[in-house]
């Protein structure tokens, strides 16, 4: 299922977009490159992480992404941000704990996001966990009917978190429009790939969970936007999600405070050798996409806008010291107003284009472990059969039993159409899937002719939910002490507790 890309380009690039790859990739650089000399003048607040050598994954799978998809970057994707039209000085700012950032002065690093015009959604520090978030954004967006992509990174290191697993088996049963790029940028701290998972091609990984993958060359900027832009095409078009490898080397250690000096030489040597920017710029004149005049004058264009930012950015002041008690808890400030683009009444029921209700012919296999709810793995060498007409019913909810016509027809069938022909038919089982039994709709239903729910409260005295006062463990009754405090009195609600707890 994974695929190395090494294609020709299918998705052309105008020379337009060739130019804006370089723009962006060299902006990446040159930013990061001020930071870093602002970091050894103690301008910037914690630490500094480099994503040197590795710009053209920020900047090729965002660009293959559209103005209404969204992102989540991890600390090394300030290229992305960049793509996404975020301005240097909020980069800038962010890093120097300034009054004009976008978090206030109160975060650091790349620990911000933009939910309402460039939906970028705010990174966290504990990796994988923007997997399922992510996930979650791409299917909110498929209910509203927006159409979009969710995008996010993933380290090597990342990829072994649970949150990645969990993520990946959510994202692939709900066929979300979500793309992962593995950033396999050979080390997690100071652990290689190879001492960390005993497998060649994290993008292997993508198959465990039936997702399609691509392995892509990082410090290739045109294949990684190809790769992208044909993993987020294939989510858009409902046939998501993707995952994406790309092979590249961090070129410098963890963060600011790490040399690196576990890292052999040689492999610095090789990667040095396949530098994005210059490979790309190589490719650039041997295509004639651009010549001499053309390079410098976007990279004046930078170093320019670069000047403006930064000096927005220095000047700015720090936040003042009261704005430390305001703003931690919401108060209202994230409200998000979901953006509808089709009728809320065709996605809630009744007039829901989709039938809330599972047939078998839309699971797996028409199979008895599928009537009765399993899922087939205790007996993985069982043939799918077709259900019996005497089969009994595992649950309420599979009253109707199989017509025997059906089953008789099937046997006369290959069986993967005698599946079809048995479900096909209109009074096979089905499960009701999103209603339950206090449902307006199936208490009024021939399947319930005395209107009663089909499970009912249990009687009061029964009830777990409320012990009777004097056998209540939450309330001590008034007469009855707990015991005795270390000055001897008995213990005695709280006084606090009358107005409520702090
Ligand atoms: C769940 C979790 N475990 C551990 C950490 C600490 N941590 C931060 S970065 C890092 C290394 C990540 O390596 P990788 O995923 O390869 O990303 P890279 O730094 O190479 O971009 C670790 C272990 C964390 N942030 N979250
Ligand atoms: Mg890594």
């Amino acid at each position: 299922m994974t695929q190395s890309v090494t294609q020709p380009a299918t998705q052309q690039l105008t020379r337009a977009q060739h130019l804006d790859l370089y723009y962006y990739m060299q902006l990446n650089r040159q930013l990061e490159e001020r930071m870093v000399r602002l970091f050894r003048q103690n301008k910037i607040v914690g630490g500094l992480y480099s994503s040197l050598g590795q710009e053209a994954v920020s900047v090729g799978t965002c660009y293959a992404l559209e103005k209404r998809d969204w992102i989540a970057p991890m600390i090394r994707n300030i290229g992305a941000l960049l793509v996404k039209g975020v301005p240097p000085r909020d980069i800038f700012t962010q890093h120097m704990a300034k009054f004009t950032s976008p978090t206030l002065g109160k975060d650091g690093t790349s620990h911000f996001g933009d939910l309402k015009v460039r939906h970028i959604v705010s990174p966290i520090s504990m990796l994988g966990d923007l997997i399922p978030v992510m996930t979650g954004v791409a299917m909110a967006g498929r209910y509203l009917g927006q159409h979009i992509v969710a995008l996010t990174w993933i380290g090597d290191g990342g990829s072994s978190t649970g949150a990645f697993h969990e993520g990946l088996g959510l994202a692939a049963s709900q066929r979300a429009p979500f793309v992962l790029i593995i950033e396999n940028n050979q080390w997690a701290y100071s652990t290689p790939v190879s001492r960390q998972v005993p497998i060649q091609n994290l993008a292997d990984r993508g198959a465990a969970y039936g997702i399609a993958s691509a392995i892509v060359d990082g410090n290739d900027v045109v294949a990684v936007y190809q790769a992208a832009k044909e993993a987020v095409d294939e989510c858009r078009a409902g046939r998501g999600p993707r995952l994406v490898e790309v092979k590249t080397m961090r070129m410098r250690g963890h963060a600011q405070h790490d040399p690196a000096e576990y890292v052999p030489k040689e492999m610095f040597d090789y990667w040095k050798g396949r530098d994005p920017i210059t490979l790309y710029e190589k490719y650039l004149t041997e295509n004639k996409i651009w010549d001499a005049a053309a390079k410098s004058e976007i990279d004046a264009r930078i170093e320019r806008e670069l000047d403006v930012e930064q000096k927005f950015a220095e000047d700015s002041p720090l936040p003042p010291p009261e704005l430390a008690e305001e703003g931690v808890y919401c108060d209202g400030c994230h409200k998000i107003e979901a953006d509808w683009k089709r009728a809320k009444s065709e996605v809630s029921p009744p007039k829901s284009s989709i039938d809330p209700t599972w047939r078998l012919k839309d699971l797996p296999a028409y199979t008895q472990a599928a009537i009765t709810g399993g899922n087939g793995a205790k007996n993985p060498a069982q043939k799918p059969v077709t259900v019996p007409a005497a089969t009994p019913p595992a649950s309420p909810a599979l009253q109707k039993p199989a017509p025997a016509p059906a089953a008789e027809r099937a046997e006369s069938q290959p069986e993967h159409l005698a599946a079809g022909v048995a479900a096909e038919d209109p009074t096979v089982p089905r499960v009701p899937f999103g209603r339950g039994p206090k449902d307006k709709a199936f208490r009024q239903s021939s399947e319930n002719p005395q209107n009663k729910p089909a499970y009912s409260r249990a009687p009061k005295e029964k009830s777990f939910s409320r012990a009777p006062l004097e056998k209540s463990f939450s309330k001590s009754p008034r007469q009855k002490s707990f015991g005795k405090n270390a000055q001897g009195k008995p213990f005695t609600k709280n006084p606090q507790d009358k107005q409520g707890r702090r």
